[in-house]
């Protein structure tokens, strides 16, 4: 692309209006840059703009689970539940966006189609859908890690004549299930939130089920004015911790091997923990995650559950994870779900055993049959972590395409920053703790980091800055080394990429934790972004 004189010119572009975009539209604004965010959504917030499916919901705590950096905000809203609900998410987020004036800086239902570094001029060429042409010294792919729905690899889908939805890409319409048959595809975090609401209401419903996953209750329920007044009263402690711990949220994990602890004490203190409900679990003995026989110990208690709350055996089992570690793929949190296979009008298939070989005009056949349906849910999960980035026309020097710099696997410095690409900043990008983490706390940890090193590089009359391709290569080892000694690539995950027919397997989280993570990210910024390479004077860009 050659740098357009007609381009419209600002001092960054922000890809994405979600969590990541907004807060990052603040922190430039506020610094006195000239910022331009872009999303394909017709609204703010991201995912919580997608995935409205019935019972979508964060698995995080709703009072963790929201900005810290506005202390007023704060203290005004309050959370209706425990875990809050998507259109409960969504309306925070767009009151944000409206309390901070954030939409005058937006283009919204508009893709970015290409960004490519043009060196002579020092600034990121962008084009979009809509046909702008942009120019920028800052380019940010705030695009989100779950943000490129995937369905499944089935013929025929274009014959259904009945209605068909994935739970990412939901209408905004309300959908009704009364008196039809619904075949639910997948059962990862998105099925087990939906399928029980699903099942209130279809005829009859039909989940067709490739892996069990690990699922354990979240014990919703409304807040109390007692514990809200108290969160709030205390806020800033719980924040900083959560900084401070391995998933980012405002608790540790005991420092206690399972091994010394008796049978009987780990039986108590797991039934605990489920008590508790969500994550805590995960928190009960230090080597959980590091050792798979400690790990056996956890997976067979939740097994357990599942036996005690399935009546019927043979489903069940069915239902029982015995292929992976718990945690090695997300740990589901439901409400409901395993209880729902009780229920006369749902039924789980094994689509290991029989799978889906054609979608038809009425239905699906299976093992030889056709089932008819009147709605399939597509709950298929995402090219995740760098489905966004790879289907954008994304260039650094020399036209250097991120598909070619990634062609075996996704490479970056700090999941922050990539060799090659000069001022491009990825906001929890793969080799960063990201989808491990509350992403709340992973996404403000970034924003801050690059908001600090743009406003360092004025400071010192710098133009560019992008990582050594040793610093790079250097991460890239170390996140490969943690991830090999964890028990992350014992399971088929997205983690892996393994769910995209294709893809490199590669470990893409940093699985280091949050608090690690972040300590090294301060080295790097305080060692005056070590790792980095930095150069010139910049140009004048400033949008007028
Ligand atoms: P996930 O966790 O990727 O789940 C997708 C599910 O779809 C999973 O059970 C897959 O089985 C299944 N799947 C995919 N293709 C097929 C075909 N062809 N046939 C049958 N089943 C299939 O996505 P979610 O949206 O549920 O959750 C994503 C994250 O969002 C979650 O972790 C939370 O952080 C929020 P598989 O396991 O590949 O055998």
């Amino acid at each position: 692309m050659t740098p357009s004189e007609n381009a419209t010119r600002f001092d960054a572009i922000i890809v994405g209006a979600g969590v990541a975009g907004m807060y990052l539209l603040h922190r430039l604004r506020a610094q006195g840059l000239a910022v331009r965010v872009i999303d394909q959504a017709g609204g703010v917030g991201g995912t919580w703009y997608w995935n409205r499916y019935p019972g979508a919901r964060c698995d995080i705590e709703s009072m963790t689970y929201s900005y810290s950096w506005d202390e007023e905000l704060e203290q005004e809203w309050t959370w209706s539940e425990r875990y809050a609900a998507q259109p409960e998410i969504l309306r925070y987020l767009e009151h944000v966006a409206d309390r901070h004036d954030l939409r005058r800086d937006m283009q919204l239902s508009t893709r970015v189609t290409r960004a490519a570094y043009d060196e002579d001029a020092g600034t990121w060429e962008v084009e979009t859908d809509a046909g702008d042409r942009y120019a920028a010294r800052f380019f940010v792919m705030a695009t989100g890690c779950l943000s490129v729905p995937r369905l499944p690899d089935i013929p025929g889908s274009e014959r259904f004549q009945g209605e068909a939805y994935h739970t990412g890409l939901w209408p905004h319409e309300p959908v009704s299930f009364a008196g039809k048959r619904v075949a639910v595809i997948g059962t990862g975090s998105s099925a087990i939130q939906a399928i029980p609401l699903i099942a209130d209401e279809a005829r009859e419903v039909v989940v067709f089920q490739r892996t069990p996953n690990f699922s354990v209750p979240a014990w919703n329920r409304p807040l109390e004015a007692e514990e809200v007044s108290e969160r709030k009263r205390r806020y800033r402690e719980y924040r900083e911790l959560s900084k401070t711990t391995s998933a980012g949220n405002p608790w540790t994990s005991r420092d206690l091997s399972i091994w010394d602890a008796t049978p009987e004490e780990r039986a108590a203190e797991f039934e605990a923990r489920y008590g508790v409900g969500a994550f805590y679990i995960h928190s009960a003995y230090a080597d959980l995650f590091d050792d798979a026989a400690a790990n056996e110990e956890l997976a067979e208690f939740i097994r357990g559950k599942i036996r005690e709350r399935v009546q019927d055996p043979e489903t069940a089992r069915l239902l029982s994870p015995y292929d992976h570690p718990v945690g090695a793929k997300r740990m589901c949190v439901d409400t409901r779900y395993y209880e729902t296979y009780d229920r006369e009008h749902v039924r789980l298939v094994d689509a290991r055993a029989t799978p889906i070989e054609e979608i038809t005009e009425g239905g699906l056949r299976v093992g030889g049959e056709e089932l008819p349906f009147d709605m399939l849910v597509y709950a298929t999960g995402f090219d995740a972590m760098t489905g966004a980035l790879l289907s954008t026309d994304l260039r650094g020097r020399d036209g250097l395409a991120i598909q070619d710099k990634w062609r075996d696997g996704a490479r970056s410095y700090l999941g922050l920053a990539l060799a090659g690409f000069p001022n491009l900043f990825l906001v929890t990008g793969p080799g960063s703790p990201s989808v491990l983490s509350n992403m709340m706390v992973s996404i403000e940890q970034h924003v801050d980091w690059i908001a600090r090193c743009i406003a360092w590089l004025g400071e010192h009359g710098l133009a560019t800055i992008e990582p050594t391709a040793e610093a790079e290569d250097a991460w890239v080892d170390h996140v490969r080394e943690l991830g090999e000694a964890s028990l992350y690539p014992r399971a088929a995950s997205w983690y892996m990429g393994a769910n995209v027919p294709g893809k490199p397997r590669v470990l893409l989280p940093y699985v280091g934790g949050v608090g690690r993570y972040r300590s090294e990210c301060e080295r790097v910024a305080e060692d005056g972004y070590a790792g980095f390479v930095t150069a010139g004077a910049p140009a004048a860009s400033r949008a007028d």
